[in-house]
């Protein structure tokens, strides 16, 4: 299965957490990393704190969905992840964006991501390893990111090796 992870940081050594959970990302069992995009500079969105750094990733994988879940917020935990209350700064968050065609809508976890496609900070960087990718149920993920142009958002250059 081809899945695709949203990655977000704005705590600690925001850009290092990121570009490690690439790492981690390709060393979950039956997965490996297909593409990993640049690592953008995005202002807070419903959220507070620093400025964040996000990437997407992504996957062709053997896991299924929940174990997925499960091996990316072990991922969040290694890196100290804490949950004081909605949307606060963060030392990583991963979000399964996509995981095939797959629509899902569970307590614990919902695909397409709900809310994707309304922010710049993921479908900038999905786009960019994904440029004709289709979110099932939404549409061309491009075609949104002009509706979002006043979400400040800057590709770091150079920020992450193919
Ligand atoms: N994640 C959120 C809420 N707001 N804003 C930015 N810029 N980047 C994020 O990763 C982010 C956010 C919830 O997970
Ligand atoms: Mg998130
Ligand atoms: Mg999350």
């Amino acid at each position: 299965m081809i899945a695709y992870i949203g990655i977000g940081a704005n705590l600690g050594d925001a850009r290092a957490n990121v570009v490690d959970a690439f790492v981690r990302l390709a060393a979950l069992p039956a997965t490996c990393v297909l593409a990993r995009s640049s690592l953008w500079r995005t202002a807070p969105i419903d959220s507070s704190g620093d400025d964040y750094i996000n990437a997407v990733a992504s996957i062709d994988t053997q896991l299924a969905p929940l174990e997925l879940l499960d091996a990316v917020r072990a991922i969040e935990l290694a890196h100290g992840r804490e949950r004081p209350y909605r949307n606060a700064p963060r030392t990583l968050d991963l979000d399964i964006l996509l995981y095939d065609d797959l629509q899902l809508d569970t307590d614990v976890l919902t695909v397409p991501h709900p809310r994707m496609h309304q922010r710049a900070f993921v479908l900038a960087p999905l786009c960019e390893i994904a440029p004709a990718l289709r979110i099932p149920g939404v549409g061309l993920a491009a075609a949104l990111l002009p509706a979002l142009a006043e979400q400040a958002i800057a590709r770091l250059d150079g920020a992450a090796p193919a």
